[in-house]
């Protein structure tokens, strides 16, 4: 029997985690990650985990705001009770919304107590979710940036595959010429057995995305991720009918609702529910359970520290993203061993918070980076 513990304490940390280089995608640039980190303590004695992020130290601030002002909900409760739990936060921030700042802070809460929950039954988190597998195939994700030139593609995904990597993910969403060069590049790099995922950020409209992905049938492409705005939903059910290749997206919809939405209008063949969008552990096992229920498989957002253990107990899971910004802030960052996220046996998510670079990358007190 897990024993019951009390939550005590909710500590946020506002780290701004370098990016060895910037990234580009189709809609944005980013130069760092900063994010908000909580650490949930228990009377007796636990450490839970959480954290989300938005690309901006104001939004950092407003997050770990609204974390604070979310703790009231979970403050003496028993992080066991998830779902009470995560339905109390969603109450107390309906007067503002349930999107937005809120979802990210709730995620990294519920994440935290999902991380206490599995502790205290002592049980690595994907067992505790009653997950069997614990070699989590991923695609790498950090790279094939819409910055790099086609010399540089070609060079990043030939290291990627000598890595072990049996999936990588490029950018695309610029001319649609150019995109077929960079994706006929990257293919023949890496072979056929190499899976490729290409992911636009929203950047065409209806049209352009047909044509796009038109243009790309003869590459054998795993998907096309969020070919379009993300709220035309019905656009993006379009684009999913006119082509072989199927459409991933949900990462910039937010909540369990939001999925639905997707799945409904047929605008997602392959589900990709975002940690943090989905208001944590708890919201992305609903967004995964409706996924099922519509026959569509589904690949987790961003977090793999998470995600792998989420993956591990769906049966439809395909493909974790890799995405390696958070290692530098924790010590024993998951293992990747041939192609696979490897999971352990430490109880919960297994990670700890590096204390000397959460010191580290703290901003000036009160400033901006
Ligand atoms: C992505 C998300 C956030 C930053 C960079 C790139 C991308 C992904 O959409 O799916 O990883
Ligand atoms: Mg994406």
């Amino acid at each position: 029997m897990p024993s019951s513990q009390t939550i005590i304490s909710m500590t946020p940390a506002h780290v701004c985690v370098p990016l060895a280089r910037p990234l580009k995608v189709a809609t944005f640039e980013v130069h760092a990650v900063d994010t908000c980190c909580v650490t949930l303590r228990t009377k007796e004695g636990l450490k839970g985990h959480g954290w989300c992020f938005a690309f901006g130290p104001e939004r950092t601030r407003a997050m770990i705001a609204m974390a604070r002002d979310l703790f009231a909900n979970l403050l003496g409760k028993d992080p066991a009770d998830t779902e009470a739990n995560w339905e109390a936060m969603r109450k107390a921030v309906s007067f503002v919304g349930r999107d937005g700042i809120s979802a990210l802070a709730m995620s990294a809460l519920d994440t935290a107590c999902w991380d206490l929950a599995a502790q205290a039954a002592g049980q690595p988190l994907w067992k505790y979710l009653g997950g069997e597998k614990r070699e989590i195939p991923c695609y790498a994700s950090e790279g094939l940036w819409l910055n790099l030139t086609i010399d540089e593609l070609v060079e990043e995904a030939t290291a990627l595959k000598a890595r072990g990597f049996k999936a990588m993910k490029l950018r695309v969403g610029g001319e649609v010429n150019d995109d077929v060069e960079r994706i006929r590049a990257v293919r023949e790099a890496i072979g056929d057995e190499v899976a490729l995922m290409v992911d636009a950020n929203q950047a065409w409209d209806v049209e352009t995305a047909k044509q796009a992905c038109r243009a790309f049938e003869p590459f054998g492409l795993y998907w096309v991720e969020e070919p379009v705005d993300h709220e035309d939903i019905r656009g993006c059910a379009e684009v999913a009918k006119a082509s072989n290749i199927p459409i991933c997206t949900g990462e910039t919809n937010y909540n369990p609702r939001g999925m639905r939405h997707l799945l409904v209008a047929g605008a997602a063949d392959i589900l990709m529910p975002d940690l943090e969008r989905c208001s944590g552990v708890t919201g992305w096992r609903r967004a995964a359970a409706l996924a099922k229920e519509f026959g569509k498989p589904v690949t987790p957002h961003l977090f793999h520290e998470v995600s792998a253990h989420l993956l591990s107990a769906e049966e439809h899971g395909v493909w974790c993203e890799n995405m390696p910004w958070w290692e530098c802030i924790i010590e024993e960052p998951m293992a990747f061993q041939d192609g696979n996220l490897v999971l352990s046996d430490k109880p919960g998510l297994g990670l700890e918070w590096k204390e000397e670079a959460l010191r580290e990358f703290a901003p000036p007190a009160g400033g901006s980076l």
